[in-house]
């Protein structure tokens, strides 16, 4: 394995149709979960990647586990528990390219993750841990899942990335601010939004959010700035901007987590920083082209044509 990932997906309930949620007539049945995104970016684009969780022990958990699997990202290590059902979510397209999510996942399988659910030792020679803010907000246990899983890795000389991916609708920034911090501080790499960047650091300003966080283990920082492309600065004093792609915008949701992906892919295929955040933000951007958290992510081919500039 290159990449281990471990978090909660659920399925998924995306409107045929824009608009308030009370008026749409159907939903389309697919799979969500910054994780899961992840790994599918990684897998398409060549890498090997495995995806840790529970889910329940139902058809709406065999469905995202033929998903995952089906994208070709390994899920030896899922458990189904058949003691809690599996999350769902459901969108509102609010127009203009924005969407709002309900969430119905409280209890869920994957909220009863544990730290021993999460065993590097079976994944000896991964390279990246990617870690995501949303995993502590789900319940104590996977609190501590995500902080045992950060040290573990760093233990064994796994790179940890970290996205803090506040979710508002999980926890209060007063609750998730003095764990996100510690979970920033314990890994290697952060990759936060501006948003996020000013409940870490009090700053809005890329350059002080990326001193902000580089402390404790902390080796550089990455500021995701949207279609603005992002802003990065290492511990050594590297840091600079890079330019973002232009495209339009269809569902928001899932760009930070293509952009974690690009940002990875990257590193693997042994890019200098620049180059690899470069990646990231052409990943972002193509993700939000089209709908679905993770099915505009592009197979290397793509990539490489959108980031030359000769797609069809
Ligand atoms: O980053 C996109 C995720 O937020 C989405 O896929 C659903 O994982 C999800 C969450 O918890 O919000």
């Amino acid at each position: 394995m290159d990449v281990i990932t471990f978090g909660e997906t659920m399925v998924n309930f995306a409107p045929t149709a824009a608009g308030p949620i009370e008026m749409v007539p159907a939903f389309e049945k697919r799979i969500a979960g910054s994780e899961t995104n992840v790994s599918i970016g990684l897998a398409r684009l060549g890498h090997r990647v495995a995806w840790v969780s529970r889910l329940g022990d139902d058809g709406f958990g065999r469905f995202i586990y033929k998903t995952v699997r089906g994208e070709g990202v390994d899920v030896s290590a899922v458990i189904f528990d058949p003691e809690a059902p599996t999350g769902l979510y459901f969108k509102e397209y609010l127009g203009g390219g924005r969407t709002q999510v309900h969430y119905y996942r409280r209890g869920s399988a994957a909220s009863r993750l544990r730290p021993e659910d999460v065993d590097l030792a079976r994944f000896p020679q991964a390279r990246f841990l990617f870690a995501s803010g949303i995993t502590p907000a789900l319940s104590a246990s996977c609190r501590e899942t995500a902080e045992r899983a950060v040290e573990s890795a760093a233990a064994r000389g796994v790179t940890v990335v970290f996205d803090p991916n506040m979710r508002r609708k999980l926890w209060r920034e007063e609750e998730a601010r003095p764990v996100l911090k510690r979970l920033a501080a314990a890994s290697h790499l952060v990759l936060p939004g501006i948003d996020e960047g000013q409940i870490l650091t009090g700053s809005t300003d890329p350059e002080r959010i990326a001193e902000g966080l580089l402390q404790g283990r902390t080796q550089a920082v990455v500021v995701k700035l949207g279609p603005e492309g992002a802003y990065y600065r290492t511990a050594d004093g590297d840091s600079g901007h890079v330019p973002g792609f232009k495209v339009e915008q269809v569902d928001e949701i899932g760009a930070g987590d293509a952009f974690a992906a690009g940002l990875m892919s990257g590193l693997l295929d042994g890019l200098p920083l620049p180059e690899a955040v470069r990646r990231a933000c052409a990943m972002g951007a193509l993700a939000v082209t089209g709908v679905g958290d993770y099915e505009s992510l592009p197979y290397r081919r793509d990539l490489e044509a959108f980031m030359a500039g000769t797609a069809p």
